[in-house]
């Protein structure tokens, strides 16, 4: 059976098309600031508020940040861990039950998944089974999770990655080309991966402004990411151009069909 956010995934990317993510890192920002983000984020259009970094280490703060979230939106929290230790919290909606699918170390393939999934159960948390690629220069999360990162000119080797998640049982797969990267994943690797999965696709790392956004929808991404964006002093006017263009491509999508 479907749970309560995953079908809210699925039916919102159903009837807008492509959707928002917002992602917030605990590290970065105060718990006050997070539930801040959060609402901009509400108010512009985004889905769900995802939560997690790549080197975030202590559980205590991730618990404020998720409680000061949830106190602020309404929409879903959603966990994004890096690892079983700090990445969960009791207090967020679901949790990103995700692999990296081209690690070299067997802890971010499987191994922090079996740590962590007794508390997933604990919590009653809802885990959304999620295949995790990185590709390109991959950032901070590459160099952490030890990733075989997939060059942006094999788009075949990343398709072929996002299969074998998608026949591994994986419901999403999410194509990652790194906080902050100066070239975020190109439209002709979405394409690529679009063409032949059946599970909604992620993309997110670089998507900091409209074109980006409008590029990777019309590529055939489901479901968008941005996080660095959240944390600019113009936070809440780049948000809401990155969510206009994210509509705007998919009416035009749908116009030219
Ligand atoms: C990182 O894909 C996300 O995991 C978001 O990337 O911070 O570059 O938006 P940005």
């Amino acid at each position: 059976m479907l749970g309560v956010v995953e079908k809210y995934l699925l039916d919102k990317i159903k009837s807008e098309g492509t959707i928002h993510l917002t992602l917030i890192d605990p590290e970065k920002v105060s718990a006050q600031q997070a539930a801040t983000i959060a609402g901009t984020s509400q108010e512009s259009g985004t889905a769900a508020i995802m939560i997690g970094g790549s080197t975030f280490a202590s559980q205590t703060r991730l618990d404020e940040v998720v409680k000061a979230i949830k106190s602020r939106v309404k929409i879903p929290t959603i966990l994004f861990p890096n690892n079983e230790k700090a990445g969960i919290s009791r207090h967020a909606d679901a949790i990103w039950f995700m692999s990296l699918l081209n690690s070299t170390d067997p802890y971010f393939l499987v191994g922090a998944q079996v740590l962590g999934a007794p508390l997933v159960k604990k919590y009653g948390l809802e885990p959304l089974p999620m295949g995790y690629i990185i590709v390109g220069e991959g950032g901070a999360a590459g160099r952490v999770g030890k990733a075989k990162t997939v060059p942006y000119t094999k788009p075949e080797l990343a398709a072929a990655h996002a299969l074998a998640g998608q026949y591994l049982g994986m419901r999403f797969i999410y194509l990652e080309g790194g906080s902050g990267t100066a070239t975020p994943v190109p439209p002709q690797m979405i394409r690529e991966v679009k063409k032949l999965l059946e599970v909604p696709l992620i993309v997110g790392g670089g998507i900091k402004s409209r074109e980006r956004a409008a590029s990777a929808v019309s590529a055939g991404a489901d479901m968008i990411v941005t996080g660095n964006v959240t944390e600019s002093s113009d936070a809440k006017q780049r948000i809401d151009e990155i969510i206009t263009a994210i509509r705007d491509a998919k009416l035009n999508a749908c116009v030219k069909v």
